[in-house]
């Protein structure tokens, strides 16, 4: 297997350096998260680098990934917004081209778009990180980290509220599992 720094570079070396800028940001932010909730901090921090790098992989190459292992993956993404590809395919090649073995660690790659029902604590820490790194600026920000602080599950509500609210506002199409999965965390709080 790599090392940390061999896995930093490798990941690095393929995406721009405002896109390396944010992972540094998820990285941090996760292994916070990961201390203060109790999920594993090393592993958050794998998952962390790991998690945008096929983010600027090309669109083909997204696709015939996806369609030459649509035994293992979702190939039903292939008729919904590019955006949420990279997470699938990055889950997939931190497996195959980085060694991940660490099925938590995989399964917090692929969810950390859309999230799932039933996300894990780490599934829970890297998708939240993912909203509140210190780098992002965007409007509603402030809400979600405060909401942070209360709990992983009102962090991601005030996450997936954002993203869904934009999208309705840019009438883009919600793929159903952004919803299911606050559906699924508001369940939780209850
Ligand atoms: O990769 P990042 O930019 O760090 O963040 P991300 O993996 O959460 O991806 C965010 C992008 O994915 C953003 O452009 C919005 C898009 N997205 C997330 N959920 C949905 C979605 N796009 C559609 N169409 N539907 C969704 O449910
Ligand atoms: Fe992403
Ligand atoms: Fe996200
Ligand atoms: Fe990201």
């Amino acid at each position: 297997a790599l090392s940390r720094e061999e896995l930093i570079r490798a990941v690095s070396a393929q995406m721009p350096a405002k896109r390396w800028k944010h992972t540094q940001g998820v990285m941090e932010s996760a292994v916070a998260l990961a201390e203060k909730y109790g999920a594993d901090p090393e592993k958050a921090d794998v998952a962390a680098i790991l998690h945008d790098v096929a983010k600027y992989w090309p669109i083909a190459e997204m696709e015939a990934i996806i369609r030459d292992h649509n035994n293992r993956l979702n190939v039903e993404l292939l008729t919904h917004d590019k955006q949420l590809w990279h997470s699938e395919v990055g889950a997939f090649v931190a497996e195959r081209d980085y060694g991940v073995s660490d099925s938590e660690i995989i399964n917090a790659i692929r969810w950390h778009t859309s999230g799932r029902v039933g996300m894990s604590l780490l599934d829970k820490v890297v998708c939240l990180a993912d909203y509140i790194e210190p780098g992002r600026d965007f409007p509603g920000v402030e809400h979600i980290r405060e909401q942070a602080h209360r709990s992983l599950e009102e962090g991601l509500i005030a996450g997936f509220d954002s993203t869904i609210s934009l999208l309705l506002s840019q009438r883009r199409v919600i793929y159903p599992l952004t919803v299911l999965s606050r559906n699924d965390l508001i369940a939780q709080l209850k």
